[in-house]
């Protein structure tokens, strides 16, 4: 089967469905650059997406992968500002889309400055998102500082993974890092064995490796999330109470989901100064 990529759209957004000889993808190009499936040949979505998710310009999805950026959580310049900063619910360009000989699609999208990301950050930049759709999918979010002002850059690829029963998974790979709990005055604590999942989990974990796994017991299956450019993960799932408060998360959706976020956060945060750049990449599969 050839590769192919084919425009459509979820709700009032444009969407591109990829098609290639190992999987499919499914993405906003033009909102967020807003990934909201990767689906393996023989396997099911390795992204969760909320049922309740709205598809509107100006409204952050839940599910699928998020971009945070230029700040992470409430890592922000001002009080009155929206969590996660505002890539993900900025209109984005689609630059290019590409088969390539091997059948992997890549995917070419940027964010440019504009009087409304000023009005929030003032600095100029150059945000440049790659994807490229195979096997797996590999993900390079590349930070490039335009101006003449070194500015400070937390991020997260956000991504949602979905899971048969989130107490038959299990993260492993954090054994021994430390963390921040965001549940408890963001306490240093460190990990031990792998992270297992019984009520709400807030942590970003530092200093950790290259390579997490999620084991799905329920789905027979493990996932690998590798990386560069990041030291330091975030691991979520908001519960039963966090889920019944969110509007677009179904109440037991908590069950199916977990979310494990390639970062730049807290100790991890970085600095890009002037006419340099930084770039973060998460691949994911089956193994
Ligand atoms: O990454 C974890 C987190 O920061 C949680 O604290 C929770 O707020 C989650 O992100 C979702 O944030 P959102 O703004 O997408 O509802």
């Amino acid at each position: 089967m050839d590769a192919r990529a084919d425009f459509g759209k979820r709700g009032g957004l444009a969407s591109l469905a990829i098609t290639t000889p190992y999987s499919t993808c499914e993405l906003l190009p033009e909102h967020g650059a807003h990934i909201l499936s990767f689906i393996p040949s023989g396997e099911s979505d390795l992204l969760w997406l909320s049922s309740l998710a709205g598809f509107a310009p100006g409204t952050a999805v839940r599910g699928g992968i998020p971009i945070c950026w230029p700040w992470f959580g409430d890592d922000y310049p001002r009080g009155d500002l929206q969590n996660h900063g505002f890539a993900r619910i900025a209109p984005w360009e689609l630059d290019r889309v590409e088969i390539a000989g091997n059948g992997e699609v890549e995917v070419s999208m940027s964010l440019a400055p504009s009087d409304w990301t000023r009005s929030m950050w003032p600095y100029e930049f150059k945000l440049e998102y790659r994807i490229v759709v195979g096997r797996t999918l590999r993900a390079t979010l590349t930070t490039t500082n335009m101006g003449d002002t070194t500015f400070g850059l937390s991020q997260a690829l956000h991504t949602y993974f979905q899971v048969g029963d989130i107490s038959e998974t299990v993260v492993e790979g954090l054994d021994g890092v430390e963390y921040y709990d965001a549940l408890d005055d963001l306490k240093k604590k460190c990990q031990i064995g792998d992270v297992m999942f019984a009520e709400n989990v807030d942590r970003v974990y530092i200093h950790s490796g290259k390579e997490l796994f999620i084991r799905d017991g329920a789905m027979d299956r493990r996932i690998c999330i590798s990386k560069k450019g990041s030291a330091s993960d975030v691991l979520w799932n908001p519960w039963t109470d966090k889920a019944a408060a969110m509007a677009d998360f179904e109440n037991d959706g908590y069950k199916r989901m977990v979310c494990v976020e390639t970062t730049n956060a807290l100790d991890d945060k970085r600095t890009v100064a002037p006419g340099d750049f930084h770039a973060m990449t998460m691949e994911i599969g089956v193994v």
